[in-house]
C-alpha cells in the first residue's frame, strides 16, 4: 500500500515537471493596454498584419473552437488560456522580439464600454458596420478571415444602438479575489462575470467559439490571466487546482487541452502554475512579480501538489495589487464599510485590517437600494458617483457554455447586492 502511494506520488511529480522547474532567463512585461501610445498600436498592427498574411489567425480560432467545451465551465479554463495566449505571443515575437500582448483591464471602462480608448480607431476599432456588422476601423479593420468560413471580421455591440451594456466593476473582481479561497469558486465567478460580459459586449466574432479571430480575445485573456495570478498570490493558492477536470476532479497532472493546429506537446497543468518558470516568461506591470525561486511544494497523501509554508510570496493589503485589483479602491472600501454592512462577506481580507478606521464614516442616510437593472436602467445609479449594475449575462451565452442558469443568476444577484451595499455607504468608486 505504501509502495503504491509512493509510485503514484512519483508519477504525478514526474508529470508536473520532468527535470524540475526551469527558471526563465529573460522576463517580458505585459503592459496595460491603456498605457499604449499611438506608435505602440501601430506596431501591434504591423505584427498582426504579418500573422494575418501568413494565415496564422485561423489555426488559433480553429483550436479554440475544437477544445471549447473542455476549457470553459471546467478547471482548465485558466491554465488553457494562459498557455494559449503565450503561444500566440511567442508567435508574435518571431516577428517583433519585443512584442507582448497588452492586457485590457475592462473594469476601467465598465460604465460605458463603447467610449473606451481601447475601442478607438487607432486601437481595436469600434462597432461593426453595414448589414454584416463588418469591422471597418482599428488595427484589424476590413479583415477577412478563414475560420469557420470566409467572412469579414464582425463586431456587434451588445446595446444594439452602438452602445455596449455595462461590464463589471473592479470592486467585484477585488471581492472575488479576496473571498474565494477555492479555485473552482473563483473560476466560476470569473467566467460568469467579467469573462462573459466582455465577450458578449463586443459581440460579432468575439462572442463566438472562434473569438480568437478578434485580437481583443488575447488582450481580454491576458487580463483574466492577470486576475488569476493576483488570486494565486495569496496563502495556500499558488498550486491550487480543483473542480471539474478532464477525468473527474481536476489534477495538476492533467494535460492542457490542445488540438493539432495549436499543440502544447502534452504539457501538464502543473507546469504553467508559476510565472517565471517553465516557459511562462512574463509578468504584468500591475500584479505581483514572479518569485525568485520556485515556491516550495510537496505531495500530500493524494499525490497532489500543495504549497508548503516554506516560502510565501508576501501579501500586502495596502498599496499593492495582490488582494485587490486596484489598491486605491480597497482604501476606500475600508473607509466606507463596516461589518454590519457586509464587509466580512465581500472583502474578508479588508475586514482583517486594523479596526480603528472601520465604520467611522456613517452610511449615507436614505440612499436608495436598487434592484438589479435592466435596459436603460443599468446606467441610472441612485447617486452621482454610484456604481452601475452590470448587464445580465445573455441567455444564448449561458446555453453555448452549458452553464447552469441558476448558478449564473446567483452570481449576478450577489454582484447586485455588493453594488447596493457600496452604493448605500459613503464609498465612491475611482472608476
Ligand atoms: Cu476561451
Amino acid at each position: 500500500m505504501a509502495f503504491k502511494l509512493l509510485v503514484i506520488a512519483l508519477a504525478s511529480a514526474a508529470l508536473v515537471s520532468a527535470q524540475g522547474p526551469v527558471q526563465c532567463e529573460d522576463m517580458r512585461v505585459r503592459r496595460s493596454a491603456h498605457s499604449l501610445t499611438d506608435s505602440d498600436w501601430q506596431n501591434v498592427q504591423r505584427v498582426l498584419s504579418q500573422l494575418h498574411r501568413d494565415g496564422q489567425f485561423g489555426r488559433f480560432a480553429r483550436t479554440h473552437d475544437a477544445v471549447f467545451d473542455n476549457v470553459h465551465g471546467h478547471s482548465a479554463f485558466f491554465p488553457f488560456h494562459r498557455r494559449f495566449v503565450l503561444e500566440f505571443e511567442n508567435l508574435c515575437r518571431q516577428i517583433d522580439p519585443t512584442f507582448t500582448v497588452p492586457y485590457w483591464d475592462t473594469t476601467r471602462d465598465y460604465r460605458t464600454p463603447e467610449s473606451s480608448p481601447i475601442l478607438s480607431d487607432w486601437a481595436l476599432g469600434g462597432n461593426g458596420e453595414g448589414p454584416d456588422q463588418c469591422l471597418q476601423s482599428g488595427i484589424q479593420g476590413n479583415w477577412t478571415l478563414g475560420f469557420p468560413n470566409w467572412h469579414c471580421l464582425k463586431r456587434r455591440f451588445s446595446g444594439g444602438d452602438g452602445t455596449i451594456l455595462p461590464w463589471v466593476p473592479a470592486e467585484l473582481m477585488s471581492s472575488f479575489i479576496q473571498k474565494d479561497d477555492r479555485l473552482s469558486d473563483f473560476r466560476e465567478h470569473i467566467e460568469f462575470s467579467i469573462h462573459g460580459a466582455t465577450h458578449i459586449g463586443l459581440g460579432g466574432d468575439a462572442g463566438t467559439r472562434h473569438a480568437p479571430n478578434d485580437f481583443f480575445f488575447y488582450m481580454h485573456h491576458a487580463n483574466i490571466d492577470r486576475l488569476w495570478w493576483q488570486w494565486q498570490n495569496n496563502p495556500g493558492r499558488l498550486f491550487q487546482y480543483n473542480g471539474p477536470g478532464s477525468n473527474g476532479e481536476a489534477q495538476l497532472s492533467d494535460v492542457i487541452p490542445e488540438d493539432r493546429a495549436v499543440s502544447f506537446g502534452n504539457q501538464a497543468v502543473g507546469s504553467v502554475m508559476i510565472l517565471g518558470f517553465n516557459g511562462m516568461c512574463y509578468y504584468y506591470d500591475s500584479a505581483p512579480v514572479p518569485p525568485g525561486r520556485y515556491p516550495g511544494e510537496s505531495s500530500d497523501e493524494s499525490g497532489r501538489m500543495k504549497l508548503t509554508p516554506k516560502r510565501h510570496i508576501p501579501v500586502s493589503l495596502s498599496g499593492s495589487s495582490n488582494v485587490a485589483n486596484h489598491g486605491l479602491e480597497i482604501e476606500r472600501i475600508h473607509m466606507a464599510l463596516d461589518e454590519q454592512a457586509g464587509l466580512k462577506e465581500f472583502f474578508p481580507k479588508v475586514a482583517q485590517l486594523e479596526p480603528s478606521r472601520m465604520g467611522i464614516v456613517p452610511h449615507r442616510p436614505g440612499a436608495r437600494s436598487n434592484k438589479c437593472g435592466g435596459g436603460s436602467e443599468y446606467r441610472k445609479p441612485s447617486t452621482k458617483h454610484a456604481l452601475v449594475y452590470p448587464a445580465r449575462m445573455a441567455q444564448n451565452w449561458v446555453k453555448m457554455h452549458g452553464f447552469v442558469p441558476e448558478r449564473v443568476e446567483k452570481v449576478y444577484r450577489d454582484a447586485c447586492r455588493l453594488i447596493d451595499l457600496l452604493n448605500n455607504s459613503t464609498y465612491v468608486s475611482p472608476y
